[in-house]
């Protein structure tokens, strides 16, 4: 697979101007290290109209990651995307996702759990504090970006729903609109999409269920109104729009399993030392940069936090 920048487009094409704008005056003002995780309060879903002229909080001003690598910048982050729903061309999502609705939405929540129902996003959301959170993202396809997410704790959602003593798995359900997302008209994948989470690596409080990025509600291309972030996890791990969440007793099959069982199986967590069939995952390419610019660190950095997990498994077999 060849892996390379999305097409030259200019910035003033596909953001509003004051975004592009608020854009530029960060990244100037983004090189000092600044807070991470602060907690905003809630914040209540921006209106259609409010969406399209949404601009960078000036709070991402002060903000670079934690990691001590700079944010990558608004547009990187909405233009250089996988989502195959919409095409799998890096620029299709962004291109391709205009006609897309994520409001109203319904989020089902099913299986072992004692509060099950079809749930109004808004209603999930009440009384939910929301944070920025800045994260790697490493894609299996060896390029990575630096991500300031907004959103919350998995693990809210899932004390709330209470889970039974069967739960060991979550399953999560990207939605089908063929209507509204041109790539599910041909099988490029075996539609709906499909995640899934051992228990604990859902309740591990890395694991975000993401509303937004740069402070704003998540744009189309980005999975909105409700996507999944695992950070230790290659990036085919984070479903986006999100329709349905299930507490299941056997391991889910993943749509990436589903389709190429022979790269990479249910935990996909990232791991340096263990290649791709057709690559090596020892280096990435962090965008925007050419060649493999950047080491890949075990479970992308987050290690520490983490690894407990997997204590006594074999990376090698369990990947
Ligand atoms: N429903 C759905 N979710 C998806 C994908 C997809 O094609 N469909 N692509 C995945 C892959 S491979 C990656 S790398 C991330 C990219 O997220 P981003 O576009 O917000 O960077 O989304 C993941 N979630
Ligand atoms: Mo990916």
């Amino acid at each position: 697979m060849i892996i390379r920048r999305a097409p030259d487009i200019r910035s003033s094409e596909i953001t509003p101007e004051s975004v592009y704008v608020n854009r530029r005056q960060f990244i100037r003002a983004a090189t000092a290290a600044g807070a991470v995780g602060m907690a905003l309060g809630p914040r209540a879903l921006a209106g259609e109209e409010a969406a399209q002229s949404q601009e960078i909080p000036a709070r991402f001003a002060r903000m670079t990651s934690e990691l001590d690598e700079p944010l990558n910048t608004y547009e990187d982050v909405t233009t250089y995307n996988n989502f195959y729903e919409f095409g799998t061309g890096k620029a299709d999502p962004s291109r391709n996702s205009g006609a897309f609705r994520p409001k109203p939405w319904k989020v089902r929540i099913g299986g072992e759990c004692n509060r099950p129902g079809e749930y109004d996003l808004d209603d999930l959301l009440a009384g939910v504090t929301l944070e920025d959170r800045v994260y790697r993202l490493r894609c299996v396809e060896a390029w990575s970006m630096v991500i300031p997410w907004y959103g919350f704790q998995l693990s809210t959602l899932i004390d709330r729903v209470e889970p039974t003593g069967n739960a060991k798995f979550v399953v999560f359900t990207t939605v089908v609109r063929p209507e509204e997302m041109p790539g599910q008209r041909a099988p490029i994948l075996r539609w709906p999409y499909i995640e899934g989470l051992r228990m604990d690596e859902a309740m591990h409080p890395l694991t975000l269920l993401a509303t937004g990025v740069y402070g704003m509600d998540l744009p189309n291309q980005n999975g909105a109104p409700l996507r999944l972030v695992v950070p230790w996890k290659y990036g085919f791990k984070g479903i986006k729009s999100i329709v349905s969440i299930d507490f299941v007793e056997e391991m889910p099959l993943n749509t990436w399993k589903q389709q190429n069982s022979f790269e990479y199986g249910f935990y996909a967590n990232v791991n340096p030392n263990v290649s791709h069939p057709r690559w090596s995952q020892a280096r990435e390419t962090r965008l925007p940069g050419l060649f493999k610019n950047h080491e890949t660190l075990m479970f992308n950095g987050y290690a520490d936090q983490v690894q407990h997990m997997y204590a006594g498994m074999d990376l090698e077999r369990w990947k």
